[in-house]
């Protein structure tokens, strides 16, 4: 059985690189999108804002996309006009997690985030199998990572499937897989999961292969290592006040002209 692997982008160069690289897909993840705007990962950007986003990432790859849409952006009737929208923009996937708008991201330390409830959810996941025949839904289930304990997470998962998702996104911000792992053997479903290692990153490749898990994503580490880069660039500029310690370091202007196809241009001309 394949497995794909997901990695994240949040604009069209990073879209155009995971291509280049050969991923099975893309994650357009709201904590990445968000914050290259310079925003909070607690739905500041708008759906439609997000959307244009989207568009240039399509522009930019062939590959999959599923969009990491929080909570459908408020009711049923909000999930149903995104979905209508990514349906035109040519988005694959959309997953969906059961908090409520506007949510708060998972990794955040503050308060138990509350959960929607499972029947306005389960509704969520219909309608957005009902307005769209091809986009698959990812029903993100946020029991173990808001603390809410593995019996609901079992409960939410029956009750998903039941709904007509596609696949089910168990979310965890433990250091190793246990709670993972103790949630796919004690729910014992022959059903596509999805899994997020950002905090299990140390999870070795023979897991998921053996657990069978069909996608895993890489959910934000294209911002996370630019923004690293950048810092080293930033420190070793403002230290010199010279480019000399920097220039082979970094990515030639002339391969960006590549990555953006300038020739191409040319050629037309
Ligand atoms: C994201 O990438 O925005 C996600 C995954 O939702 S996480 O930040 O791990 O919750
Ligand atoms: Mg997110």
């Amino acid at each position: 059985e394949k497995q794909f692997f997901f990695m994240e982008a949040h604009n069209g160069i990073s879209a155009k690189l995971v291509e280049k690289h050969k991923f099975d897909g893309i994650w357009a993840s709201g904590l990445t999108i968000s914050s290259s705007m310079g925003l909070r990962d607690v739905n500041e950007m708008s759906w439609s804002q997000v959307c244009e986003i989207l568009n240039y990432i399509t522009l930019s790859s062939d590959l999959p996309v599923i969009l990491d849409a929080d909570t459908g952006y408020g009711s049923f009737n909000n999930t149903i006009h995104l979905t209508k929208h990514l349906d035109r923009i040519g988005i694959q996937g959309i997953c969906i997690e059961d908090k409520i708008f506007p949510k708060k991201n998972s990794f955040f330390q503050g308060h138990k985030q509350p959960l929607e409830d499972i029947e306005i959810f389960s509704g969520k996941i219909k309608s957005i199998k009902d307005s769209s025949s091809n986009i698959q839904v990812v029903a993100r289930i946020e029991s173990l990572i808001a603390g809410w304990g593995m019996d609901e997470a079992i409960k939410r998962a029956n009750a998903y499937r039941e709904a007509g998702a596609d696949a089910i996104l168990i979310h965890s911000k433990r250091k190793d897989i246990s709670e993972i792992d103790e949630f796919i053997k004690t729910w014992g479903s022959e059903f596509p999961i999805v899994l997020v290692p950002t905090t299990y990153y140390k999870t070795k490749p023979n897991y998921f292969l053996k657990n069978k898990i069909n996608i895993v994503i890489w959910a934000n580490h294209l911002l996370r290592s630019s923004i690293s880069s950048m810092e080293e660039t930033l420190q070793i500029v403002k230290k010199n006040k010279s480019l000399k310690k920097i220039e082979n370091k970094i990515f030639p202007v002339n391969e960006i002209f590549n990555i953006t196809k300038m020739q191409e241009l040319t050629n037309n001309e």
